[in-house]
Order: C-alpha cells, then structure tokens, then sequence
C-alpha cells in the first residue's frame, strides 16, 4: 500500500504565514497516520516560484524574482520541520528537474491536440494570477479576494483547450463522488463546470517570469499549468525515502496517482477543474481525492499576506511548542470549514486541554503508580468500563482520517482522554490505596488508566509527535505502529519519568 499526500505549493512573494502552517500540518497528521499503518507514504510540500505574484513583489523589492525566490523558499523549507513536518521532499519550480518536466508534459498536451493560438482579453488579477469571468468581479473592477483593481490584458497567448473535457469532467463527478470533500465543495466544483468551461491561456507572453514554451521561446507558461504540474514532476526526482522496501519501480510507478490534495477553497477551481481536464489531456491518472479545507479567519477576514492581517506560527511555537499549535489549529476550527482564532482561544485550549486534561492525566496517573506501586505496572485485568469506552476507536480513527476528518477523529481521542479525567474521580484511586481490601481493584484502575494513555499516545502521535512520543517513552511504549492502539494490545510494564508534557508556564 502506498500514500501520497501534498500540500498546494506556497507563493514566495513573502514569507510564510499560520495559513500556510495549517495545511502544512494537516497533511504531516495524515503522512503520520498512514506510517503507524504500514504504508509506503510519501508527503510532499514545496514552492510555486513564478509567475506575477513572484516578479512583481520582487520588483516593488528592487530585486530580481530569483533573489526573492531564493530567500523566501528558504524560509518555507525551514517552517516545515519547526511545524514537526515530516514531508519527504520539498520541491520548488525553479528546479530544472520541475521545469524540464513541465515542458515535456505540456508539450505532450499540444501534440495530442489541446492546445490552440488566440488572443486573451478580459479582467485579470495579478495577485491570484488568475482571470476573472464578468460574474466574478467585484464592485468597482475590484478582485473579491484581494480587494485590488483588476487589470485589463490583452494579450496573443497559447490556450488550453479546457472546454473539450467538459463532459468528460461531468463524468468524473457523476462516478467518483468523493473525488472532491467536503460535500459543498464537490458541488461547488461540480456547478462550475455545469455552467460551462471556457478555454483558459495556457502561455503568457509579456511576463518573462516562468518556465519556456518549448515550442515558442517568446512565451512562458502560465504560473497555475507550471505549478499543478509539481505533484508529479516531483516524483520524476525525488529521492527515494529510507523506509522503501526495495523493488524496481521508481517513485511515479509506486505513488502515481496521488491519494491526496490538501488545499483551501481559494484554489478550488484550479484543482478541481483545471488539474483533472490537464491531466486528461497528457494521458496521466487523475488523482484520487481533493479535500479543501476552510480559511483560518482573524478579525473575521481570511488571513493572508496580502492583507497583513497575519498571526506569526514562529512566535506561538518558540513560546509553546508546535505540538500546541498542531493542536490547537485542527482542534478549534472543524476541518473543511472557516473558524476564527486567536491568542485567547489558544491560550485557553492550552490550559484547559493540554495542561490540565492530558498533562495532569499523565502525570498524575505516573505518580500514583509510583506512589502506590513502586512505578510498576500490575498485571490486573483491565477495567471493563473503560475497556468498553476505548473498543473499536482505533477503527474509527482510521474510518474518519480516511475521509481527511482530522477534527472529528481527533474528537474521538479526546473524549476517551476526558473520560479518564472522570474516571480517576470517579474511582480516586488515593481513598483505594487507603484500604489493603482493594488492593486488586486499584491495581485494575491504575492498569486501566496506564493502557487508556498508551493507546491515546499511539493515537494523539500523528497530530502531537514530540509529546506523544514523551509520553510513550516514558511508559515505556512506542509510537510506530497502529495496531498498537488497541487497549490491551500491549501492556506497560515498568514506568520511567515524565516532565510535564505541557507546562503551564511556558518559556
Ligand atoms: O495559492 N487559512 O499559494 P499561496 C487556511 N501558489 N489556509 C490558508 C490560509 C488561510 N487564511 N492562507 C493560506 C497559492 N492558506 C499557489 C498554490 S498549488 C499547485 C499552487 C493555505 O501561498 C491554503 O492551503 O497563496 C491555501 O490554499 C494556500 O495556503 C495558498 O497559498
């Protein structure tokens, strides 16, 4: 079995923001948990280096696009491990390999007959470095996500032949309706492609910025064809991860089509419409899910460079640690829908969930068994109770981060966390440990609540990989496989020492 997750391809016009961190995460959550079953996976992240979301900050900078390139794609290859991102590859396309690859699949393209000389004219945003359809437009000529006027460009262009996939796109979704999640995207998708394709450029020619046009070095490729194409491209030149059983195929044989596109709806229709009809049009596999999440939202406005309304992940991570953020992210807003956040809410979450639910949970239940039983686990029974609580959660962990739900499993992990709070009330194993008649029953309880954190361990590993793994070193556990998440599945013996996993005092 094999896994292939990407996130989109970050503009480098400036630096990295939380929205960026966010699918960033979740798609580290998913490569993780398709680890712990087994699987060959590979997570993909990177930058989308041209075009004139690029060259024109470079040129308000004073710098040429490649500088600007440079230093910025530094700066997203070093966010992904302070996010604890464990992506195999970070592509970028200024790679010779990526632009090589472009032009031989776009070049493939035009010989099978989906690529036609025009002329563009109409409203153009060059900040989505996307043209706008009249119905799309804003009051005053205005782009509706960037508030900027639009331009009027008139330009001679190469075009790509997007209206000739019309039916074949109709088809897609009438067959594979989970090719798109959530649902309201899958429709969204699906009803502008009922209202009718349009053909689209496919080459610019007064932008210098990109990748040649083989076949016309006056024109580069319009930045969205060059950069969809980085899903695949990277295959070609990846190197192959560690953890590959050895056999001959390359990366394209044994990960080609790609399992999941993460991304936000602002990329929507390049994905869902554009990315299907390009690949149908050189003869590759289409992939076999897009899940678009919603925005992070402060102040109510979607977070963004270009509005500069951005909250910094570098900060959150110094103070708290980026197992908090990875947290707190997937946890306060539902994934798939837009959700606000902010210091406050984090600052609550931390406390209320990860200081005192988990943390003390842990802690207190490793000094009981200190306490009480010298730090060694009894081999009592488990409590059927709390045996019943856990039965089949590991499954529907699974079932629902196979649907990319990361906040309804999550969910699942952390009412099984909140019943052991209860539970250790309930039972106050320190009245137990007053009275040698219940010896076996505390010993039941303290088992019971040492097996419930291994398995919340082997579970919460995906999204808190630090933590977890403290956890489980110090229960003497580990983190690599997910038929380990059963209670029961293996039992902990001698327990070591555990700072607390989430100080309520931080740095
Ligand atoms: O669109 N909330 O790059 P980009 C949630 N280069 N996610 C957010 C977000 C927010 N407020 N802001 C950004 C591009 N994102 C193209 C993509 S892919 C072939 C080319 C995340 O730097 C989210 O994943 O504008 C969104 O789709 C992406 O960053 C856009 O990043």
């Amino acid at each position: 079995m094999s896994f292939y997750v990407t996130t989109p391809i970050y503009y480098v016009n400036a630096a990295p923001h939380l929205g960026h961190a966010y699918t960033t995460i979740a798609a580290d959550v998913l490569a993780r948990h398709h680890r712990q079953r087994g699987e060959e996976v590979f997570f993909l992240t990177g930058t989308d280096e041209h075009g004139e979301p690029v060259a024109d900050a470079a040129h308000a900078l004073g710098v040429e696009p490649q500088e600007l390139a440079d230093r910025n794609a530094e700066r997203f290859r070093a966010l992904a491990p302070e996010l604890g991102a464990s992506n195999d590859f970070f592509i970028r396309t200024t790679d010779a390999e990526h632009e090589a690859k472009v032009q031989e699949v776009l070049a493939r393209v035009r010989d099978n007959g989906y690529v036609y000389e025009g002329t563009y004219e109409g409203w153009y945003c060059p900040r989505c470095a996307d043209f706008k359809a009249e119905n799309e437009i804003d009051e005053g000529n205005r782009c509706p996500i960037h508030h900027i006027e639009l331009t009027r460009e008139q330009e001679e262009n190469y075009f790509f032949a997007l209206s000739a996939f019309q039916e074949r796109l109709e088809q897609l979704y009438a067959e594979r309706g989970d090719f798109v999640a959530p649902r309201a995207r899958f429709n969204e998708a699906l009803s502008f492609i009922r209202s009718g394709l349009r053909d689209v450029p496919l080459t610019r020619h007064n932008l210098t910025w990109g990748v040649t046009v083989p076949w016309d070095h006056e024109h580069v490729f319009y930045v969205w064809f060059d950069a969809l194409l980085n899903y695949y491209s990277a295959l070609s030149y990846a190197p192959m991860p560690a953890g590959f059983a050895a056999s001959g195929e390359d990366l394209v044989e044994r990960l080609w089509p790609a399992s999941y596109h993460l991304i936000a709806k602002d990329i929507l229709r390049f994905h869902t419409v554009y990315w299907p009809a390009l690949l149908m049009a050189a003869e590759i596999e289409l992939p076999e899910r897009v899940f678009v999440h919603g925005y992070l939202l402060m102040d109510g406005e979607k977070m963004s460079k270009s509005l500069g309304n951005v909250l910094d992940p570098f900060a959150v991570i110094e103070r708290f640690g980026a197992d908090a953020l990875r947290f707190y992210l997937l946890r306060e807003v539902p994934f798939g829908r837009d959700g606000s956040v902010s210091t406050t809410s984090f600052e609550l979450r931390y406390e209320t969930e990860l200081a005192n639910e988990l943390g003390n949970l842990a802690s207190r239940t490793l000094g009981m068994l200190g306490r009480y039983r010298g730090g060694v686990a009894p081999e009592a029974e488990l409590d059927t109770e709390l045996a019943e609580e856990f039965a089949g959660l590991r499954a529907r962990v699974e079932g629902l981060l196979d649907a990319a739900e990361l906040t309804a499993a999550l969910d699942e992990i952390w009412q099984r966390v909140k019943r052991m709070n209860r539970y250790v009330e309930e039972r106050a194993p320190w009245q137990l440990a007053k009275d040698d008649d219940r010896a076996g029953e505390l010993d039941s309880v303290l088992a019971s609540l040492l097996e419930g954190l291994r398995v919340v361990g082997v579970l919460l590993w995906p999204y808190m990989p630090a933590s977890c793994e403290k956890l489980l070193a110090a229960l003497g556990a580990a983190s690599g496989s997910l038929a380990a998440g059963e209670l029961g599945a293996a039992r902990v013996g001698a327990v070591g020492t555990l700072e607390p996993l989430f100080p309520k005092e931080p740095a």
